[in-house]
């Protein structure tokens, strides 16, 4: 039996295989609304053999949205706009998820194929970000951001709260909170952006603080028998990994005392010049050491689109879950043909009757 084809349990919630679709921004919406694009995207994805479906960064403020076009969660009529995507999702046999964020010193940017930099604040489609600590990411790529008072982080916490409440009054079974990436939560835990001298900067304790207090007010809202997890960037690849890496262990034993469900395992990208050293899988042995020392079910992404790499991850126990990103953009039934390409025995379970019926037949 194939170990990435073996269901999953977390909370009460079983996954039909290992196989996730990470968030990707789609850079599709407007005004934080998202549309027809959005449905056909997440539609196809799940009707590929994903055990979980996760929607893209969706903002929980609009200053917090990476780009104009990137979807927003923070009223009750961008919310419901998700209904016919978590329906869908749900009818493919799949489990929706969604990641609600914040982009911090990262937003106000132009989408990736528009130049992918920052929109100055005088531009009508530009706006003031928010950050730890009046630090632009990289001199030259980034925006002087504002330094958050107690009342913003009061703020911002609250809109993660408001956030998850209504994810789950629109039917998503699974919450990730993104708190990677360079984006504001990560941002408060990296010394490279956060330079406060309050009780939100400084020690560890302090850097971890917005994290623990927004994990903290979301837990209380979020179910209890469904699944939070968090998006952390373990490391940053910037020459003090052993450091970095410990202090996000301990971190992760916090949220799991807290009632974190799964960590998954990520990247900082506090810094432009980070030393990444790319290749198939490189994740899987930081992950399995969160997973061993943290106590706690992980999963990955970053080049797990190769199945048999996919299937030594979870077999060899680096990964509860894989994340496969850019491999179900290019194929939406990934899951259907890494069934085929491991040879496992009944690959029908990733197909509905009036696929199978002709697939599996002729
Ligand atoms: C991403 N990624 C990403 N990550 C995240 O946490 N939230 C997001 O909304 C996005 N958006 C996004 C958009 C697009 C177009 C890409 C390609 C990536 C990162 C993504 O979830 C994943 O970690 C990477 O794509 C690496 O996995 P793969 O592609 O190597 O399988
Ligand atoms: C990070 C990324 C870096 C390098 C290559 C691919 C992806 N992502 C992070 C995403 C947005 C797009 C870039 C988010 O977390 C929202």
């Amino acid at each position: 039996m194939s170990a990435l084809f073996e269901p999953f349990t977390l909370k009460d919630i079983t996954l039909r295989n290992r196989i996730a679709v990470p968030p990707m921004c789609q850079y599709s919406a407007n005004d934080g609304l998202i549309n027809d694009w959005h449905q056909a995207h997440l539609t196809s994805l799940a009707r590929g053999g994903a055990g979980l479906v996760i929607v893209e960064a969706t903002a929980v403020a609009p200053e917090g949205r990476i780009t104009p076009g990137c979807a927003g969660i923070w009223n009750d009529q961008l919310a419901q706009a998700f209904v016919p995507a978590v329906k869908a999702i749900k009818a493919a046999g799949s489990v929706p998820g969604i990641q609600i964020a914040h982009a911090g010193r990262k937003a106000s940017a132009n989408r990736p194929w528009e130049g992918d930099d920052h929109i100055a604040n005088e531009n009508p489609h530009g706006w003031q970000t928010i950050a730890p600590s009046a630090v632009a990411f990289g001199a030259h790529l980034g925006k002087e951001p504002e330094a958050m008072t107690p009342d913003d982080i009061a703020r911002v916490r609250g809109d993660f709260v408001a956030a998850a409440r209504r994810a789950r009054e629109v039917g998503f079974e699974w919450l990730e909170l993104h708190f990677a990436h360079g984006y504001l939560a990560q941002s408060f835990f990296s010394e490279h952006s956060n330079k406060r001298e309050d009780s939100y900067g400084g020690s560890f304790e302090n850097r971890s603080r917005f994290l623990m207090e927004t994990f903290a007010a979301v837990r209380e809202v979020w179910p209890e028998h469904l699944p939070l997890t968090v998006r952390f960037g373990v490391l940053e690849f910037d020459g003090r990994d052993e450091q970095t890496l410990s202090e996000s262990i301990e971190l992760t034993r916090r949220m799991k005392a807290g009632g974190l469900d799964l960590m998954s395992v990520s990247i900082g990208f506090s810094i432009p010049d980070s030393k990444i050293p790319w290749a198939p899988g490189f994740m899987g042995p930081i992950a399995e050491r969160v997973r061993r020392e943290a106590g706690i079910p992980v999963a990955s992404a970053w080049g797990f689109g190769e199945p048999t790499i996919a299937e030594e991850a979870v077999k060899n126990g680096q990964l509860d879950l894989i994340m496969v990103g850019k491999a179900h953009l290019a194929n939406p039934h990934w899951a259907y043909h890494a069934a085929r390409t491991l040879k496992v025995d009944q690959p029908s379970w990733t197909l509905p009757a009036p696929y199978a019926h002709w697939l599996e037949r002729y």
